[in-house]
């Protein structure tokens, strides 16, 4: 078969040369003396040989119906959505630059000084004209509406939107924080998936640090779970990773080494002592990894592990403005979990192997308390500092 074509009172007014050969075609020029509607169908082969179905006759009747709209939709882009697309119950036409989108701005509330006007720069119609694609820039999180000149839209046969301004809203959410992890000696692990997503974030699984763009991540996240030294990828993004940190990157560390992971992320002056330990203990209470969303990390349920700590800084070490959040053992000098700022970044650093743990190797009650109470807690944590 080489073509399908409709014709409607003896003019082709639909025509398909590929298979399935779905039709359509507007009944336009509606003559009320003359309301017959005959239709069929020409069916052409290869060699030219045409043949016609039966013809089909109806009684055309006025659309008198004025379109309306049915959604309005943008596309899930983490960046922010581009390309709102307004959805009409029939096919549409409009004259000139009739759609505009103002976003309530900072008070989230239309009519007030605060309102932005966003760019719209293009309008397409698609889907057989159902379907209005603006082209406009990037819609942060917020409310929008949409609006539509009266009267500049109306159905194929000339029925108006609306006589009065048309609005229609819709709110862009701010999409989750991403949150790259980076297991270092093991880098196939996939543990901190879940406890990504457990706390609301998005996981993503850096296979290989060597040319991972940090650019695409809110939060780093590296275990080590090497006892000796940092890994030769690892250790050669160490410049680029301390950069990163410094120009307001967040950086969550659990380091079984103790040794210089922390160098990354602008620690030369602490002093770190390797030394495994089974009892941790709060060093503040309460505080938001200890007591946080997730429920409460407490002075005997992170204890008993093979270890629950791989040593401590000296606490007199840390940079000023730090702070502390565990303990190993019950001296208060031994930091074994704590915080700080780096330049305009932010760093969290715990000799917890915590690797270990989120891999499903320990108790269920040390993997339960690691992975669904400590971590989300210290991701809300860091993600909120
Ligand atoms: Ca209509
Ligand atoms: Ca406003
Ligand atoms: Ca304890």
């Amino acid at each position: 078969m080489r073509n399908v074509e409709v014709l409607a009172n003896d003019k082709v007014v639909a025509n398909h040369v590929t298979f399935p050969y779905n039709l359509s075609a507007y009944a336009v020029g509606y003559d009320p003396l003359n309301p017959t509607l005959s239709i069929k169908i020409r069916v052409t082969d290869t060699g030219g040989n045409s043949t016609f179905s039966n013809t089909f006759v109806y009684t055309a009747i006025a659309d008198t119906i004025a379109p309306t709209v049915s959604s309005i939709t943008v596309p899930p882009v983490h960046s922010g959505p581009k390309s709102v697309s307004i959805n009409f119950s029939e096919s549409v036409q409009f004259t000139g630059s009739p759609f505009s989108i103002i976003g309530a701005g900072p008070d989230h509330q239309f009519g007030t000084n605060d309102d932005i006007v966003v760019a719209v720069t293009g309008a397409q119609l698609r889907n057989r004209s159902r379907v209005v694609q603006l082209t406009n820039s990037a819609l942060a999180p917020g409310q929008y509406r949409i609006v539509v000149a009266p009267s500049a839209v109306t159905d194929i046969a000339g029925n108006p939107l609306s006589t009065g301004m048309f609005t229609g809203s819709l709110t862009v959410l701010q999409a989750p924080p991403t949150i790259g992890y980076y297991t270092d000696s093991n880098s196939d692990s996939t543990g901190p998936n879940a406890p990504i997503l457990l706390a609301g974030f998005t996981p993503i699984h850096i296979d290989d640090i060597s040319s991972f763009d940090l650019s695409t991540i809110d939060i780093l996240m590296i275990d080590e779970s090497s006892n000796g030294s940092l890994n030769s990828p690892l250790q050669n993004r160490e410049p680029d990773i301390a950069a990163w940190v410094a120009s307001g990157g967040k950086i969550v560390i659990h380091d079984r080494a103790v040794q210089n992971l922390i160098l990354i992320a602008g620690g030369s002056t602490i002093t770190l002592t390797r030394s495994l330990g089974s009892d941790l203990n709060i060093a503040n209470s309460p505080n938001l990894v200890t007591a946080g969303p997730f429920g409460n990390v407490t002075n005997t349920n992170l204890d008993g592990g093979n270890s629950s700590d791989h040593g401590w800084a000296l606490q007199s070490s840390l940079p000023a403005g730090s702070t502390t959040f565990l303990i190993a053992g019950t001296d208060p000098t031994h930091a074994a979990a704590f915080s700080y700022h780096f330049c305009t970044g932010f760093v969290y650093y715990s000799t917890i192997p915590l690797d270990y743990y989120l891999d499903l190797q320990g108790s269920t009650n040390l993997n339960d308390a690691l992975g669904k109470i400590y971590l989300p807690n210290v991701l809300m944590f860091v993600n909120g500092a």
